[in-house]
């Protein structure tokens, strides 16, 4: 079994390879730091990203939503003078509604993902990292605001003072995330924001306590490649917070959780920096533009890991 740390449209593109490449037995551990509640309906992304993405039916283009969905809602919310700074497709908003209304019976964030994964025919297992509430809020010279406000009404323009996980410090982590965690042949924390797609899922003390103590093999895909994100605010969080922007800025931030950091080639001067950071080092081409790039990165993942030619694997 693989088990797979992940945010949202950098980690779908490797899990997408992942899906090409093995049959490995694969479990996602699903960050819920970016949920928040908007038109009344709890809304999780990154959740509803990986979902869509093993579904076959997220928009690739965007990273986000359901392809070729309408925003038929969104325009009359518009003309009604609601909020409309999220877009929510049509077909995307009926996930949202379900889940809300679920919830609101009392069900868990982990047994509803786990209803519209099997609704959507999605035969892996996607586990949201808590069921507790755990919420990124970022701190600027305007206040705190919650990471959705930030990146999306507010379009990364502010300055970054500070990131607090709001509810990580009493958060338990959903029951089958230890046990997905102790019992996988090799745990996988994918190219994903170190600060707001991974760092959440850490901040869960049994999360972070389980992958320190796993036999597992450990294995990291930098988000970074020389100084810069592939995509994203990860640049502006992590600099906001005194972390060096680079693959060994992330690396630091894994530490003792991984074994082995792959990073870009371009870097390959950085093999005996990570190595003091007591990571094994590798080195490949980490950007994945295409359908064959995410699956030929995910072969080279699984080759590390021993588990090619392996149990199914291709
Ligand atoms: P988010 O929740 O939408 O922010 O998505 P993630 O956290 O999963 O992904 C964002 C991170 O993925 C960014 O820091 C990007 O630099 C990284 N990323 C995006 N595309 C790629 C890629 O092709 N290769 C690698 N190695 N990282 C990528
Ligand atoms: N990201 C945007 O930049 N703008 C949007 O309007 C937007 C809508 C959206 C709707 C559903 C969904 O699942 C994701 C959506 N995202 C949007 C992506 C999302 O904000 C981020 O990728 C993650 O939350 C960051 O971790």
């Amino acid at each position: 079994m693989l088990t797979v740390l992940a945010g949202g449209t950098g980690s779908v593109k490797l899990i997408r390879g992942l899906l090409g490449a093995t049959h490995e037995d694969l479990t996602i551990i699903s960050n819920v730091g970016d949920n928040f509640w908007l038109h009344g309906l709890y809304i999780c992304p990154d959740v509803d990203i990986v979902t869509y993405a093993l579904a076959s039916m997220l928009d690739r283009e965007r990273g986000w939503g359901v392809e070729g969905d309408k925003f038929n809602t969104l325009s009359q919310i518009e003309k009604l003078g609601g909020e409309t700074w999220f877009k929510l497709g049509d077909r995307d908003l009926a996930t949202h509604i379900l889940r809300t209304q679920l919830m609101k019976q009392g069900r868990k964030l982990s047994e509803v993902t786990r209803e519209i994964c099997n609704r959507l025919g999605v035969k892996q297992r996607v586990i949201p990292a808590t069921d507790d509430s755990v919420e990124t809020w970022i701190n600027t010279p305007r206040g705190k605001v919650h990471l959705q406000e930030y990146w999306v009404k507010r379009k990364a323009q502010d300055e970054v003072l500070g990131v607090t996980y709001v509810g990580a410090e009493s958060a338990k982590a959903s029951p089958e995330v230890t046990d997905a965690i102790m019992s996988a042949n090799a745990i996988l924390l994918c190219p994903a924001n170190p600060v707001t797609s991974i760092g959440p899922i850490l901040a869960v003390k049994q999360i972070r306590l389980a992958i320190s103590d796993t036999n597992a093999e450990r294995i990291a895909v930098s988000p970074i490649i020389g100084k810069a994100p592939i995509s994203g605010p990860a640049a502006k969080m992590m600099s906001g917070l005194g972390i060096e922007v680079s693959p060994i800025g992330v690396a630091r931030l894994y530490s003792g959780l991984v074994d082995i950091f792959v990073a870009d080639k371009s870097d390959d001067g950085l093999g005996e920096a990570l190595r003091r950071i007591n990571v094994k080092p590798v080195f490949t081409d980490i950007m994945m533009p295409t359908a064959a790039r995410e699956l030929e990165l995910a072969r080279f993942v699984l080759r590390q890991l021993n588990l090619i030619g392996q149990v199914g694997g291709h």
